[in-house]
């Protein structure tokens, strides 16, 4: 994908998938990847914390074919030398991981680069800075980044209106179908579900339930 279409693909996105290494096996990688994308992701994140970075590798091998058919971007959670290598479309970043334009200089300027940001005044930083987009939570409390604070919905509309025009802005952080009404009526246009989709006996049709919930941008 040119970097215009990754943007593009971004700008269009509404549910952001994360193949979540805390919940999926190594042996299910390609399973999940396909019944997210079956269910309607608009971008798949690999995310593999305290993994060995060659099961990373090969995992990313796994998901980046997949993604490329679907014409859907292919995000890796740190390791920008390593996205790169894959051919992923973008890497994503969180607030400790270092200066988006160092990130950039590794990764070049044709790929996405992805910010964690936890409240308003990171949000607009890493807008400043050059993100192509940003998460934006925890919304509520999550069993993904146990003991993380939860920021609430008070943000978000401001996030959306002063952030979200610029670059497309994804909602995170115990996002689920009970609490989806609320989150899209905060002013939320974009969210990341995790480990509801993943933990679901079906994720492919969670994966289409989820995203019908979340109106077309
Ligand atoms: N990042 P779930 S919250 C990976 O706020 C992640 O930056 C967050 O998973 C942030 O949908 C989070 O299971 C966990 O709550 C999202």
């Amino acid at each position: 994908m040119t970097l215009a279409e990754r943007r593009n693909r971004l700008a269009h996105a509404r549910l952001y998938g994360i193949v979540d290494f805390g919940y999926v096996a190594e042996s299910d990688v390609a399973r999940v990847t396909a019944a997210l994308l079956d269910g309607g992701a608009d971008v798949i994140q690999l995310r593999a914390k305290g993994i060995a970075l060659e099961v990373i590798r090969k995992a990313g091998e796994i998901i980046q074919p997949f993604c490329k058919a679907a014409k859907i971007p292919f995000i890796l959670n740190d390791y920008p030398e390593m996205a790169v290598e894959l051919g992923a479309d973008g890497v994503h970043i969180g607030q400790d991981d270092g200066a988006i334009i160092k990130v950039r200089k590794l990764v070049g300027e044709e790929m996405l680069i992805g910010r964690s940001t936890h409240s308003f005044p990171q949000a607009k930083q890493a807008l400043a800075d050059g993100a192509d987009y940003i998460g934006f939570g925890p919304l509520y409390p999550t069993p993904t980044k146990e003991g993380r604070p939860a920021i609430g919905l008070e943000e978000v509309s401001r996030m959306e209106e002063e952030v979200g025009v610029y670059l497309p802005a994804f909602c995170i952080g115990g996002i689920k179908p009970s609490n989806l009404a609320e989150v899209i009526a905060s002013g939320a246009r974009r969210c990341v579900i995790v480990s509801h989709l993943l933990r679901a006996p079906d994720i492919s049709a969670e994966t289409r339930t989820a995203k019908s919930a979340i109106p077309a941008p």
